[in-house]
């Protein structure tokens, strides 16, 4: 028969060469289950003397009590492996780089909207819009655009369709931004007809604009900001000035000149042309045409209800397309529409 301390000897051994719980459990069975080896030895006590009981008896006792530890301490110790197996596992290293961000960016052609809307609200200047599809009205009729003119034929103007799918000849993809002007006059009259006199118009009008016309200076779509000033004695002054101050401050240069070219356009009158010529850098000397301007015709006044009796005022209207072009140095527009990020994430 084994001795007690054999058995607890061999029982430690055992549990240290047992790292899973589950099995820790059976192996804790051959020593102490119910046909366990300290079980068998007690069993085997009943043929005993009593003298001989007490003394096996105590050192079964002793071994029994050892056993016990050593299960409990190896249970503890199994329970710590597996602790810090599992804090090891979810540790996190904050001094990992992260793992970056994708950043979006404004458009280069929105970049410079939102550049002339900042330079214009700077001189007291209300940023206007108005709809992308117009009546015939606002976008031709009250810009004195006559009957005949060619950018009223549907080889110039997007006409859309009613709504039995026939071609509507008074709906149609604004041409300009002009109409946002003419719908902001009327209801700037509206607005004042109980007043003697109504306040100043000064507004600019950024947006899309379509026209059929497609190739490498042309898209069907592209941007337009136009401007208006109104009031009682606004003068060509006011106009060149205004202009003038703009393109320095938009090129961020006073080595530019700026030259007004008689011109002509419907709903103004006198017309000019607004040429820019940079006195340094690789455009050096030659003259860009850069917009359109003059003073806002009695007509167009007239259909938008004000007095050209009573008001005077300017107008005028420029391409963010090609000043865009200018200020980045891009050769061909359509780029700025074909929506390829390798060209559009040079300007983030
Ligand atoms: C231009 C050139 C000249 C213009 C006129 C008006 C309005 F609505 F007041 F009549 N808005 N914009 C205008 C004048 C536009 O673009 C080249």
């Amino acid at each position: 028969m084994l001795n007690p301390e054999q058995i607890a000897q061999d029982a430690a051994a055992a549990f240290a060469a047992t790292d899973d719980p589950d099995a820790l459990e059976q192996v804790k069975a051959r020593f102490l289950g119910k046909s366990g080896q300290i079980t068998e030895l007690l069993k085997g006590m009943a043929a005993l003397s009593p003298e001989e009981k007490k003394s096996t008896g105590a050192a079964i006792n002793r071994a029994k009590t050892a056993i016990e530890e050593a299960l409990n301490s190896r249970r503890e110790a199994i329970r710590q492996v597996a602790l810090e197996a599992r804090l090891a596992g979810e540790s996190l290293d904050v001094t990992l780089p992260g793992r970056g961000e994708i950043r979006g960016g404004l458009h280069p052609v929105t970049r410079t909207l939102e550049r002339i809307e900042t330079l214009f609200r700077s001189i007291g200047f209300e940023v206007a819009d108005g709809p992308e599809i117009e009546a015939d009205f606002q976008n031709f009729t009250a810009l004195n655009t006559p009957e005949d003119h060619p950018a009223r034929s549907m080889h110039d103007t997007f006409y859309l369709l009613d709504e039995h799918g026939k071609l509507a000849e008074d709906i149609l993809l604004r041409t300009h931004t002009s109409p946002i002007q003419v719908r902001y006059m009327q209801a700037h009259v509206a607005r004042y007809a109980h007043l003697e006199t109504m306040p100043e118009i000064r507004i600019i009008a950024p947006g899309r604009v379509y026209r059929v016309d497609s190739d490498a200076t042309h898209s069907p779509m592209f941007h337009q900001v136009e401007g208006l000033w109104i009031g009682k004695d606004v003068s060509f002054a006011d106009l060149k000035g205004v202009i003038a101050d703009f393109l320095r401050r938009f090129f961020e240069s006073d080595d530019l000149e700026v030259r007004f070219r008689p011109s002509f356009f419907p709903f103004t009158e006198p017309s000019a042309e607004i040429d820019v010529a940079f006195m340094s850098g690789a455009l050096k000397g030659r003259w860009l045409e850069i917009a359109g301007c003059g003073m806002v015709h009695p007509n167009v006044l007239r259909h938008a209800g004000i007095d050209p009796e009573k008001y005077i005022g300017f107008a005028f209207g420029m391409g963010p397309d090609r000043l865009t072009m200018l200020r980045y140095g891009v050769n061909d527009l359509r780029l700025f529409f074909d929506g390829d990020l390798r060209f559009l994430r040079q300007f983030v």
